[in-house]
Parts: structure tokens; sequence; C-alpha cells
């Protein structure tokens, strides 16, 4: 038994080992994020989205919690196993047919799909209770602050005087 318990820990360690994270910067996510087609889609902004994975993740696509109903959360957008993603451990509706593991890597756009319909579905971004908490009706354009980064103005500009 006991050589049994060390080679499932000495596996585990292997998988950790394996995975090629990366604790995005700010405004490197918020150009992936942006590229991926998330500004305005569903009507979230980048803003949503930074707010909400660094709340969740703290922008860390290794981070994984554990639920006391023996569901995980995985990756950049602690994405759950009993919904989204296969863990082998529980059990999952696997709506968006991808292995849990792969949301831990650096690789982002296998997250970004997925993260898309779980935002599709009927509770929106509420489906992430730290968005609900910390972002939902704030003014989120201080995540972007001093990006550089191209972000479809949704109005027209007025040329006449100023604004502010
Ligand atoms: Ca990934």
């Amino acid at each position: 038994m006991q050589a049994w318990g060390m080679a499932v820990v000495t596996l585990a360690m292997l998988m950790v080992a394996t995975v090629d994270a990366k604790i995005y910067e700010r405004c490197d996510l918020a150009m992936k994020l942006e590229k991926a087609g998330l500004n305005g889609f569903r009507g979230y902004s980048i803003g949503d989205w930074l707010c909400m994975a660094h709340y969740e993740s703290g922008f860390d696509t290794s981070f994984v919690d554990h639920n006391p109903d023996g569901s995980s959360e995985y990756g950049i957008f602690q994405l759950n196993s009993a919904w989204w993603c296969d863990n082998g451990v529980t059990p999952t509706q696997n709506l968006c047919h991808m292995e849990c593991h792969d949301l831990l890597n650096r690789h982002i756009l296998d997250d970004v799909l997925c993260a898309k319909q779980v935002v599709s579905s009927q509770n929106g971004m509420n489906a992430w209770d730290s968005w609900t908490r910390h972002c939902a009706g704030h003014d989120l354009s201080e995540w972007l602050k001093g990006c550089n980064l191209y972000v479809k103005p949704n109005a027209k500009k007025v040329n006449s005087g100023s604004q502010r």
C-alpha cells in the first residue's frame, strides 16, 4: 500500500511539474483576451474579464481550488470540474469537452473558448461569484490603465469642445 501511495504522489508531482504555467501580466492578458474576441462578447468588456480573472486566480494559470462538494476549479478563470471540464475524479457534465488539466497551462485560448460558453449561459458573468462581488457595477476602466490596447469605441466621438 505504501509503495502504491508513493507512486501516486510521484506521478502527481510529475504532472504538476510538466504543466507549462504562467502568471500573466495585466496588460499582456488584456491583449490576449482582446485578440480572442472577448471585448464586447455577450456585452462584457475586457475590464470585466480582467477584474474577474484577478479575483479568481490572480492571473495565475496554474491555480487550482478545491470545493467542499468535492469538485475543483482550474486555471485563470477557475472553471469547475463538475460542469465544464473533466478531471477524472468529479462526476462532470464536461460542457467544454476538455480535460481540466488543459486549463492550467500558459495557452489560454482553450480556456477562453470554454469561458465563452460559461458567459453564454443564463447567468452570464454571475457564474463567477467574485465578478458579482467585486466587479459588477464598478467602473472597470482602471483595469486597462496603461495598457496599449486598441478597444473599439462603442460610440462616435463628438468633436466640438471638451467632454470632461
Ligand atoms: Ca489552456
